[in-house]
């Protein structure tokens, strides 16, 4: 009971910092338990509880360093980031949608943590996405630790970075691709595994077939570490082992803990419809405020009556939290469209100049991220197949720098750190770059095709794009995500020929440029990186060395503003409005129909088209009166019927025909030249467009 210093001590563990703890997770269940009752009177409109979990969360915050460390925890570390130092009013003020949330304004569910100042990340709600974003973290902390002096960013030789998940999760795929990179680099993540022995209704029998601190033990350098998360002794010493052992920066440790799950997952589930009571009840004979407080009046340090007391203490501080919560304002309808995105403001588009050196599509791309990487320590190349080569043999070969060329050179000059490669793996890729843009890193990702983007659809739609609005603005998301796109490639077929970014035009706070010619390309691309926000930048892989692409390499400070499009050609008959490797081929039809027919089209080339450029589009069609929108991705969805319908809406007036579209047949690219052909739109079916649309 008492140590060699004569202070108080339970199990070597200081009284006071134990009932500190007690009370906490008393809080914390009194939380769990008032948010329930208010759900009943929708006073809170969602409930997910933390119970069960409260000793593992004060344990290990016990241990972890608030606004120093990094975390990424999920739903049911209410605990948790209470030992944090979140205060139970901001806890409430999200269960309540209370405009003063600090998470997210109402914008979020309660219990989806976001705490800036404590190096709380801004949680989103699909299971195990948190993973590899978590990893992107840990390695831009070992990242900007060597390099003290980049804008915006600290980090720490000693941080680590935290990471939860239920067991559950861990079936997902991006788990495992977080678990592979983080031993891979010998990165300091510490992954902990709340096993509740369920995942809503479904039994981790069913999951797997093995826990997860046996599944696990394949990944050299990942160290495995169990212990009972429902006994808070247990707890505190395993997890100042976990935690010594992952800020010494020896490499990642996974820590399973077992834990119960006294209330039903959440509010909208009843586990008495899945769960024997005889079960129920063997498990409520381990939870942990109960072991706790048995224990320490078991030790003599705690009495029936001090308990009481604590408990009613606890319940008196979540009830004046819930009072103040509901008394606080309700977010206002009118700012639902804040922090969706910060557009970069980059001024005028300015002069390119002529002086620069001719360069093609690919070219110009390669060197601006040259270009880029000099200014800008904080931009990161990283994809598949991006490096040259082996440091061992880069002096003896050319290099490879992307299936393309287009990032040849960059590791060469820039070193190993900067320029590398990732395993084979989208999501791991993006996910990653998640993590790097939230530290104030501008990752500047690569997808090495877009056919195989949808692995990262994950991490690109639920994290990078939602990063900024399910924060309320208090955190961003910067990386510039390079994916060569498009077909015309005569052998590409299905999955090296697609377009789509229709599908990446409907995500809000995604931006996504598409350019098609060097010149624009460069000045996307800077005012890419100026950005904080996520960016889709699509090179269109026809174009990347065609003639008709080049410019002079643009002057320094040459910058294109997004959502400002551009007239390659101008006329008073029709106006065509296109993007990427159509834009050749309206320009092609263009004049073929001046020539034969006399008819004088404005080709109008969008450059961005999240955002795109209303203005410019309805100022053609106010002088032009017909409108043909033309563009290589499919015409059902495609991103042409967006513009359509805009301009019917908006235009109506101005127009003397129906708007028409040209796109790509409802199909997928094929292999064989004259089927690919016959799928994309061609330089014959503009003209025949635009011919039937001027004489309408
Ligand atoms: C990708 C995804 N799929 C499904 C869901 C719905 N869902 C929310 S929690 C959950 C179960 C999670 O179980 P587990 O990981 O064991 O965590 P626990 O809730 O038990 O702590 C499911 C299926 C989700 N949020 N995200
Ligand atoms: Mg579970």
């Amino acid at each position: 009971m008492t140590s060699e210093d004569s202070r108080p001590n339970f199990h070597g563990l200081d009284v006071d910092e134990v009932i500190d703890d007690l009370r906490l997770m008393l809080i914390s269940r009194a939380i769990d338990d008032r948010e329930i009752a208010l759900q009943k009177q929708s006073r809170v409109f969602f409930q997910i509880a933390g119970a069960g979990h409260e000793a593992l969360g004060v344990g290990l915050a016990r241990h972890l360093r608030a606004g120093y460390d990094w975390f990424f925890p999920y739903y049911r570390d209410l605990a948790l980031v209470l030992g944090l130092g979140v205060t139970p009013l901001a806890v409430l003020q999200q269960a309540v949608g209370c405009a003063d949330d600090p998470s997210s304004g109402g914008r979020q569910m309660p219990s989806h943590w976001g705490d800036k100042a404590r190096n709380i990340v801004t949680q989103s709600s699909p299971t195990g996405s948190q993973c590899l974003p978590a990893v992107g973290c840990a390695e831009a902390g070992r990242y900007i630790v060597r390099r003290p002096n980049l804008p915006g960013c600290t980090a720490y030789g000693d941080e680590l970075t935290y990471v939860s998940l239920g067991e559950g999760a861990c079936s997902e795929g991006e788990v495992w691709e977080s678990f592979n990179t983080a031993a891979t680099l010998h990165l300091p993540v510490l992954f902990c595994v709340a096993d509740n022995g369920f995942a809503i209704s479904v039994p981790s029998s069913d999951q797997a077939p093995a826990p997860i601190s046996e599944l696990v033990r394949g990944f050299r350098g990942l160290h495995i570490f169990k212990v009972d998360g429902t006994d808070y002794v247990a707890v505190r010493r395993k997890a100042k082992t976990v935690v010594d052992y992952v800020r010494a920066g020896t490499g990642p440790a996974l820590l399973h803990a077992i834990v119960t799950r006294p209330y039903s997952h959440s509010a909208a589930d009843t586990q008495a419809k899945y769960r024997s009571a005889d079960e129920l009840a063997s498990e409520s004979a381990r939870d942990p405020i109960a072991r706790l407080s048995a224990a320490l009046i078991a030790a003599g340090v705690l009495t029936d009556e001090r308990l009481d007391a604590l408990r009613a203490e606890a319940r008196q501080v979540v009830a004046d939290a819930t009072a103040a919560a509901i008394a606080g304002p309700r977010p206002d309808p009118k700012t639902v469209l804040d922090h969706v995105v910060a557009l970069p403001d980059v001024g005028d588009e300015g002069d390119p100049g002529e002086t620069g050196e001719p360069v093609a599509f690919g070219e110009a791309i390669k060197r601006a991220l040259h270009e880029q990487m000099a200014l800008d320590q904080r931009i990161r190349v990283f994809g598949e197949d991006v490096a040259d080569a082996r440091d061992a043999v880069l002096a003896n070969v050319e290099g490879k720098g992307g299936v393309f060329g287009t990032t040849h050179g960059l590791q060469r000059e820039f070193g190993q750190e900067r320029c590398y490669n990732t395993p084979l793996a989208e999501a791991n890729i993006i996910g990653r770059a998640v993590g790097q843009g939230v530290r104030g890193l501008r990752p500047a990702p690569e997808i090495q095709f877009f056919d195989y983007i949808w692995p990262a659809m994950q991490q690109l739609r639920s994290e990078a794009a939602t990063t900024r609005w399910r924060s309320n603005g208090a955190f961003s998301c910067p990386m510039v995500v390079r994916v060569p796109i498009g077909g015309y490639l005569t052998g590409g077929s299905i999955w090296h020929s697609q377009c789509g970014e229709s599908i990446f035009g409907h995500i809000p706070g995604l931006i996504v440029a598409f350019p098609s010619r060097a010149a624009d390309a460069v000045g996307l691309l800077r005012t890419a990186f100026a950005a904080n926000d996520p960016v889709l930048f699509c090179e269109h892989k026809h174009l990347l060395r065609q003639p008709y692409t080049v410019d002079p390499f643009p002057a320094e400070g040459y910058r294109i503003p997004f959502g400002r499009g551009a007239i390659r050609r101008a006329g008073d008959d029709l106006t065509i409005v296109s993007w990427g490797a159509t834009v050749e081929k309206s320009l092609q039809a263009a004049s073929r129909l001046a020539e034969l027919d006399g008819i004088e089209i404005e080709v109008i080339d969008l450059r961005t088209i999240s955002p795109w450029d209303h203005e410019l589009v309805a100022r053609s069609v106010a002088s032009t009166h017909r409108l043909l929108v033309v563009h290589e991705d499919m015409i059902t969805a495609g991103f042409g019927g967006e513009v359509a319908a805009w301009v019917g809406e908006h235009c109506f007036t101005d127009l003397d025909a129906p708007v028409r579209r040209v796109g790509a047949l409802d199909t997928f690219v094929a292999y064989e030249p004259t089927l690919e052909q016959a799928i994309l739109p061609q330089v014959d079916d503009i003209a025949t467009a635009a011919l039937d649309l001027a004489t309408f």
